[in-house]
Formats: C-alpha cells, structure tokens, sequence
C-alpha cells in the first residue's frame, strides 16, 4: 500500500540525517520490524503507511483499523504495556466516571457481547485488562513498539521521518530507532502528560512522592504512614477515601475545592447486562446523540434552572444526585450557558456538603464558589465522608499557602504577616510545618497538548509545531494542522474530546482519520493539510462555541491554566453531535477546507 521507494528514502537520510547511522530495521511481511545498534549499522530503510503514536485506547483502534483498510501500520508506545491512562493511572480508587457499558468499544458487535463488566463504573484493573484483552483479541501486539518514545517528526515532501528511543528493561541504555511513514497519527491521548508544580526546597523532602498519573505498578502500603495528597480534582478525589482508610493520617491539600457527585457504583445486573446488550446498536445511537456523546437513557431536562418553582428545582436535582455521576448537571438544560440557573444548582451541591461533613469549618473550606461544571466535574466514593475520619485534615491552600517543603515534610504560612522573616520567631509563630511520610501529588495534567508539545514536530518549510501553537493550539476540525501535511491529532484540541465519553470520539476520529487515508489511496492523492483559512475559520468557530457557555470563567486544565506559561485557550469543542456531522459534510463535500495534492 505504500508509496514511497525505500531507495528515496535511503538517499534522503543519508544526504539530512548523517547521524542516524545506527539503526536496523527488517521488513517481515507488511509488518517492520526494528532494531538498532549503538554504533555502525545501516541508516533507516524501512518505510510504513502509518505511523501511530501511543497505544492507548485510540492508537489501539488506529492501528486496527489501518490495517483492515489494507495499510502497513506501526504503534510507539512509551509505555510497557496498551491502554494509555489506564496504563499510567494506577492509583488507588482510579476509575472510569463514564458508565463501563458505555466506556468500550462499539466497532466490534463480538467484542461489545462476549466481554463482561463488572460494575457500573469499572476499576482501572478492570480496564486495563480490557485493553489488554483487545490486544490480544485483535492480534495488535506484533506491530506495537513498547517501551518506545517518539522523540521527533519531520516533514520531508513526501512523508515524516519518525525518530523515536527505545529503553530495553533489560539493557542499561537506550537506542533510537528510525522509519519513515506516509502518514502520522498522533494519539498521545488528553490527559497523560503529567502536571508535577514544583515548590520551593521540593528536592529536600526525605519522604517518598507519587504523582497519581505515574503510579508504582506493584502499588503503594501506606499503612502507618503519615500521607499528603496535594489536589482535589478527580484523582484526588478518587484516592483520598482510600488512601484515608490505610494511612496513619491524612493530610488533604486543597488549593481549589471541586463540585463532586456521588457515583452510586455498583455491580451491573445480569437483566441490565442483557437489556443492553440485546439492543446494543440503539443503546450506542442514543448516546452519540447528546452533546457529551453519553447518556442517552437519562436525556437532559427540557427547563432552565430558573423556569421551575423551588420544589420543583430541589427535587430534580435530587433525583440526579441519587442516581448520581455525571448526568447531575443535565437535571437542567442551562446548568452552563446561565449563571443564576448554575448558582442554584451550586448551592444544591454545596447544602449537601454541608449536610455530610459534620465540622462547619471543614465544610466551608470544601465548598467551591465558582461556576459549577466550570472545572470538570468529579464523581466520588465516600470522598465528603472521608473528612469526617478523625485521622483525615485539610489544609486549605487559599487560607495556608504552601511556603516550602522541608525535609520532613510541607510548610505552609499560617497567617498574611507581611514579614518573611526566615531566621527564626517570625517564621515559627506564621508558619507551620506538616510532617509526612509520603507525598502524592494528585496535581494533573498538562491537558490535550501536553504529550504533543514534548515531541519535536518540525512541518513543511521547517514550520516547528511549538511554534504554530505558541499562542494557543490552532487546526481544523481538531484533526489537521496547517503546515503539517499527513499530521491527524486524535481527540486533539479544536474537537469535543474531553467533553465526552472519550471512547465514542475516539471511535470518530480514527474511523474520519481510516476513510480519509483510504479516500487519498482511491484517488492518487499524495498529501492532504488543512488549508489555512479552515485553520483561522475552525479556531473563531471553537472561540465562539466555548464564548457562549460559562466555561471560560474559571481556571481550568480545558484552558491550559493549570500549567504556569501555558497560553489561555479553551481547548475542547462543546458538543458532539454538530461536530460530527461537520466531519462527516466535509469528508462528504472531498475534505472540503483541506488542501489535497
Ligand atoms: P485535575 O483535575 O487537574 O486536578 C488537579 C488538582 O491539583 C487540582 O485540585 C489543582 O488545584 C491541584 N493543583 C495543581 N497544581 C497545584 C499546585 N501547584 N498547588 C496546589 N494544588 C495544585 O487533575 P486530576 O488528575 O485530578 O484529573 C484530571 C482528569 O482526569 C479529570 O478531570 C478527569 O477527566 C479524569 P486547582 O484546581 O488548579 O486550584
């Protein structure tokens, strides 16, 4: 299927990459197979149609599904193992917020059937044996490279020379490996690279750290432990209740409260189970019909918070909280585009923290003030029961902030006294230092573009990505960068994304992504790019989307402010089911606003 002469490539590497001179790569069949050696060696011969970065649950699909399409296809995966976040996230408690039934694949019917979930929400363990399971399934390992960072992309006329580093857990060091592919796709995944804040004297601390995203596989024993969890977003907020139940104490450091729901988990019932499966195609429609692609049994209400009386307003709201997770915001249709209607909706939540942690002062300090849905909204166990433990504490952020750590632990300022005084009476009597035995860092992620931005991505005419998005990602339709020919982002920025059920975009793109490739390969066209008055048109479209809802009035990983430096963009599209059909126009109308050669 490809098109490109190896020959090509063999004069191209050795005219521009000299230093590449210690790869070997044997082609077996359609598939490539890689090695290198540290010193002499030939230069990359090898070539592919489609090179994918990450093998989580979209470079997975991607790989599929390039294959079926008759495609020669290679996965580099920086981890040990498939399943991307559920790889990565082992901490305790992790697990999806998107029903199981709904968090899979729907490409397969077989696969949709035969696997079985356990509970309503499913455990990382759960899904990542999943992943695993469709690996296995689908026969994707052979062409997946584990343990393998893509480090550089380069645009050379005709295709992207991928460079990327090897580490052998049973070498000491690492190797580069080599191959030029037709097309890339980029599914490096929204939330996996990780957000670790730096403070001043981090490097004294003598305790262990742990960030929620880069878990120890073989797990962490608190046990008598003294532990700080810095951040109470959903990783927070799913660990917390567990690691209170193991440690000596706990201390929660909360800079931001969030809105959280209970999740009401539970074991699916065989009846449920069935049900849906018997009528999986419909199940999987309805979803793809709301904007957040989920839910479609639990349609949003047809009134604005503020057209109904209070009776009415309190017992809707209850019902969604008793059936709990992320359809508690859907009680009402304006819960995001009008402020009074969300503030009503806000002190619901906020009467319920009340009413569950028994301390006032405590229960203060854990309720947001800020537009609720702003942030993502998280779904819990037991978190706002957590701090009514006796060995549970909370330090508020905003009232104590974080001076330094020590070597015993964290130092907070206890008090707005204008003196800095660190040589003694001044600092004891306004600071206070919390001693720990560990620290987890439940602090985040550089969002969508985090992952992207550490791989050299250089476009045509030496066009570095970093610098077409130094003020922000810009592309079309979230797939396709301008400058960047044959380049797909998967759920990247531009597209809805995060604001859905992950899969059911992923499913999207790769599926838009398959057919567009296909539909070059049926129509000898070499390279397709996004034109750039698509670009400029697509990014006022997302401005003026995100402009009409309440999102951008707080900061958030969806604008990037969560990470010091990063541009205030609102990344993600709200929307799926318009969005989708976009895709679908253009590919319909021959990738209308792209430039096909
Ligand atoms: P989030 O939702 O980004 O939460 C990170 C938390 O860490 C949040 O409470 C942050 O407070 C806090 N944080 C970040 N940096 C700092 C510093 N420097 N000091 C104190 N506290 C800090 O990440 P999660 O991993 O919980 O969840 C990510 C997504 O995964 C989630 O939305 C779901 O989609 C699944 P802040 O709010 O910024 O004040």
């Amino acid at each position: 299927m490809s098109r490109c002469g190896a020959d090509w490539f063999m004069v191209l590497l050795i005219a521009r990459w000299p230093t590449f001179s210690c790869f070997t790569v044997v082609r077996v069949g359609n598939n490539v197979r890689m090695g290198a050696t540290s010193n002499g060696g030939a230069p990359p011969t090898s070539e592919i149609d489609v090179a994918i970065v990450g093998a989580g649950f979209a470079g997975m699909y991607m790989l599929h599904r390039a294959r079926q399409a008759g495609f020669t296809a290679r996965v580099f995966e920086r981890g040990g193992g498939v399943g991307g976040t559920w790889y990565w996230n082992r901490y305790p408690g992790a697990r999806c917020d998107v029903p199981s039934l709904e968090y899979s694949y729907q490409f397969s019917d077989e696969l949709q059937q035969e696997w079985e979930w356990s509970e309503k929400y499913a455990t990382q363990p759960e899904i990542l044996r999943y992943a695993d399971h469709v690996a296995d399934r689908f026969d994707l390992r052979r062409d997946i490279s584990f343990n393998t960072t893509v480090t550089s992309l380069e645009w050379n006329d005709d295709g992207w020379l991928v460079t990327a580093r090897s580490i052998d857990d049973n070498a000491p060091d690492h190797h580069d490996v080599a191959l030029t592919a037709r097309f890339v796709v980029l599914a490096t995944g929204c939330l996996s690279s990780a957000n670790v804040p730096r403070f001043p004297d981090d490097h004294l601390f003598g305790g262990r750290t742990y960030h929620t995203g880069a878990w120890p596989h073989d797990g962490v024993d608190f046990a008598g432990q003294r532990v700080a969890v810095i951040g109470t977003g959903s990783s927070g907020i799913q660990s917390i209740p567990l690691i209170a139940k193991q440690a000596a104490h706990l201390t929660v450091l909360q800079r931001t409260p969030a809105y959280s729901i209970p999740a009401r988990n539970q074991q699916l019932s065989p009846e449920y189970v069935a049900d849906v499966k018997a009528n999986y195609g419909e199940f999987r429609r309805k979803n793809s019909l709301t904007r957040a692609a989920l839910g479609g049994d639990t349609p949003t209400g047809p009134h604005g918070a503020c057209e109904v009386n209070d009776d009415e307003r309190r017992s809707a709201l209850e019902a969604r909280w008793q059936k709990g997770g992320l359809l508690f915001l859907g009680a009402f249709n304006d819960a995001l585009t009008n402020s009074e209607s969300n503030r009503l909706i806000a002190d619901f939540v906020r009467d319920k923290i009340r009413s569950t942690v028994l301390d006032p002062d405590t229960a203060r300090k854990l309720s947001p003030d800020s537009i609720i849905g702003c942030k993502r909204l998280c779904v819990d166990t037991d978190y706002y029961e957590t701090f009514n433990r006796p060995n549970v504490s909370l330090v508020d952020l905003r009232e104590q902030p974080i001076e330094r750590f020590s070597e015993k632990g964290i130092v907070v300022r206890t008090s707005s006294s204008p003196c800095r005084d660190v040589g003694g009476s001044t600092e004891s009597r306004h600071m206070e230092e919390h001693e720990f035995d560990a620290i987890v860092f439940a602090t985040g992620f550089d969002a969508m573009t985090g992952a992207i931005s550490k791989i050299d991505i250089v476009g045509r005419n030496g066009l570095q990505l970093r610098d077409a998005w130094s003020a922000g990602p810009v592309n079309y339709l979230g797939l396709s960068v301008h400058g960047f020919p044959n380049l797909f982002t998967i759920t990247g920025p531009g597209s809805p994304s995060v604001l859905t059920n992950m899969i059911v975009s992923i499913q999207h793109h790769v599926d838009w992504i398959s057919d567009c490739i296909s539909w070059m390969n049926a129509n000898h066209a070499r390279t397709i790019e996004a034109d750039a008055d698509s670009q400029n048109h697509w990014v006022q479209h997302v401005n003026a989307v995100a402009g009409m809802t309440l999102y951008q009035s707080c900061s958030s990983w969806y604008l990037g402010t969560n990470v010091p430096g990063k541009p205030r963009v609102f990344m993600p599209l709200p929307g799926f089911p318009a969005y989708a059909q976009t895709c679908a126009d253009v590919a319909q109308n021959g990738y209308r606003g792209f430039h096909v050669s």
